[in-house]
């Protein structure tokens, strides 16, 4: 036996302790498998707490609703009437022939997409005013005939209102 085949007997063998200790790894070394992983280490993770809700609260009881009532009150003399939540107050008045009523306009928001002013349109044409937009912002007219006028709002035809006119 020379060492030519010594050394190539010892190489085979080398060789095959080499591919044996291969062949007889884990096949699942490096996997990402975390669980399996944890469970060979014998790691446990705490439980996940499920976060601590409230109960849903029982709903608030709905409030009847309550009128809605001119925010601020504005004085002024004379006869006048407030335009306000989209009604004239007083929607009717008797007054004497010569009076002269004042409209005020105190709509503080108008509700979105709604035509944004108020005005006074007498039905049978004998007044028309001028297109209140603005908080305060008034309008007068003298009657000077003896009669009944109903007018509307025109934006608003819903929104009446008389004026009696008495000798
Ligand atoms: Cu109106």
């Amino acid at each position: 036996m020379n060492t030519t085949r010594l050394l190539i007997i010892g190489i085979l063998i080398i060789a095959g302790v080499a591919g044996a200790f291969f062949l007889l790894q884990p096949q699942d070394r490096g996997s990402t498998d975390l669980p399996r992983l944890l469970d060979e280490l014998q790691i446990e993770l705490p439980p996940v707490e499920e976060p601590m809700l409230d109960p849903a609260p029982d709903p608030a009881p709905i409030p009847d609703p309550e009128p809605i009532l001119d925010p601020e009150p504005v004085e002024m003399e004379g006869i006048v009437i407030r335009i306000f939540n989209f009604e004239f107050t007083p929607a009717e008045i008797e007054i004497k022939k010569g009076t002269t009523v004042t409209w005020l306009m105190r709509e503080i928001d108008f509700p979105q997409g709604d035509a944004g002013f108020h005005n006074v349109a007498a039905d049978g044409g004998e007044f028309n005013s001028k297109n209140l937009i603005r908080v305060d912002e008034t309008w007068s007219y003298t009657f000077n005939e003896v009669g009944e006028f109903s007018y509307i709002c025109e934006p608003h035809p819903w929104m009446i209102g008389k004026i009696i006119v008495t000798a």
